[in-house]
C-alpha cells in the first residue's frame, strides 16, 4: 500500500521512479503537460517515442509505455494516452480508469517505488475535472487494495488551481 499525496506544481521537477505524461496516441508530443515533459527533458524521450512509434504504431488510449527521462530528474516517464471527453457515453470513465490502472501496472512491473500522475485528461482533452479527479482516486486506491505494489509513493500534481482544490477535498 502506497502513500498518496497531493501535490501543486509542475510535475517535470518532481524527483521520482516515473513521472506519467498525458500523451496522445500517436505519441508525438503537443501541448500541455505533454510539451512540458519534452521541453524540460529533451530529446531522449523523444527518440524513444519514435522507436515506439515504429514498433507498435503509437500507443492506444487507456494504455501506457514507459521510456527514460532524458534530463529530468524522474528516471522515467511513463506516458499514458486518456480519452478525449465526448459527453460522457462514449466509455470514458472506463478509459480514465485504464490509464491510472495501465500506468500502475508498468511501474509495478519495473519494480518502482514512487510515481507521480498529472491530472490526465482534464486539459485539452477536456474531461470534466471533479469527475476525472473521483475516477483517479478511486482507481489507485482499489488498486493498491487488490494488488501487490512495489510502489511506496504516490503523488498527484495539480497544475491549476480548481484541481488542487477538488484533489485536496478527496485526498
Ligand atoms: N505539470 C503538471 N500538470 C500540468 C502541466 C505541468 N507542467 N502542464 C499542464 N498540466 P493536458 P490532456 C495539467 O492538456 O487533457 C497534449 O497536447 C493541466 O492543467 O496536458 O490529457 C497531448 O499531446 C491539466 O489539468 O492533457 C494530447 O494531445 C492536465 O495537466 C492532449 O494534450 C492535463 O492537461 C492530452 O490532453
Amino acid at each position: 500500500m502506497a502513500t498518496i499525496k497531493v501535490h501543486q506544481g509542475d510535475i517535470t521537477t518532481q524527483p521520482v521512479d516515473a513521472i506519467v505524461n498525458a500523451a496522445n496516441q500517436r505519441l508525438l508530443g503537443g501541448a500541455g503537460v505533454d510539451g512540458a515533459i519534452h521541453r524540460a527533458g529533451g530529446p531522449a524521450i523523444m527518440a524513444e517515442c519514435d522507436r515506439i512509434r515504429d514498433q507498435q504504431g503509437g500507443c492506444p488510449t487507456g494504455q501506457a509505455v514507459i521510456t527514460t527521462a532524458g534530463e529530468l530528474a524522474a528516471k522515467h516517464v511513463i506516458h499514458t494516452v486518456g480519452p478525449i471527453w465526448n459527453g460522457g457515453s462514449n466509455n470514458e470513465t472506463e478509459l480514465l480508469k485504464n490509464c491510472y490502472q495501465n500506468s500502475l501496472k508498468l511501474a509495478d512491473q519495473h519494480g518502482l517505488n514512487s510515481i507521480a500522475f498529472p491530472n490526465i485528461s482534464t486539459g485539452v482533452y477536456g474531461f470534466p475535472k471533479q469527475q476525472a479527479a473521483e475516477i483517479a482516486v478511486a482507481t489507485v486506491n482499489h488498486y493498491f487494495d487488490v494488488q501487490s505494489t512495489t510502489l511506496e509513493k504516490l503523488t498527484f500534481v495539480c497544475f491549476d488551481d480548481e484541481n488542487y482544490s477538488i484533489y485536496k477535498g478527496l485526498i
